[in-house]
C-alpha cells in the first residue's frame, strides 16, 4: 500500500511529540544523535533497532563511530517524512530509554 508524506501541519504536530528529533528539510527526514558508554552499548542498541526495523520493513539511515549513533529517518517511498518515521522514532526512543 502506498504511504504518503506528512503535510506541514501533521509534521509539526508529530515533531511536538518527538522532542529528541529534529527535522532536516534537506534530507526530508528527522535526525537524532545518541551517545553510549562504549561501542558494545552502541552496537547493542543498533541490533535492537535493526530487529524492529526489519519487522516493520522500515529502515533507518544511520552512522556509527565507536559510542555514537547518528540516525536519519525518512520514507523513500513517500519522498519525505511519514507516519512510519514517527512510529520508528517512538520505538527508538523507547529502546534508548
Ligand atoms: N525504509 C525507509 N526508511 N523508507 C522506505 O521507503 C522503505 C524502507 N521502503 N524500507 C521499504 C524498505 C521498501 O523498499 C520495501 C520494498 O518495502
Amino acid at each position: 500500500m502506498a504511504i504518503s508524506k506528512l503535510d506541514d501541519a501533521a509534521r509539526a504536530k508529530a515533531l511536538n511529540q518527538l522532542p529528541h528529533w529534529t527535522y532536516d528539510p534537506e534530507a526530508l527526514g528527522i535526525r537524532r544523535s545518541l551517545r553510549f558508554s562504549d561501542f558494545a552499548e552502541a552496537f547493542g542498541f543498533m541490533a535492537r533497532v535493526a530487529i524492529l526495523a526489519e519487522k516493520a520493513d522500515h529502515h533507518p539511515e544511520w552512522f556509527n563511530v565507536y559510542n555514537r549513533v547518528d540516525i536519519l529517518l525518512t520514507t523513500h517511498d513517500a519522498g519525505g517524512m511519514s507516519e512510519r518515521d514517527v512510529a520508528l522514532a517512538q520505538a527508538i526512543d523507547a529502546i534508548a530509554g
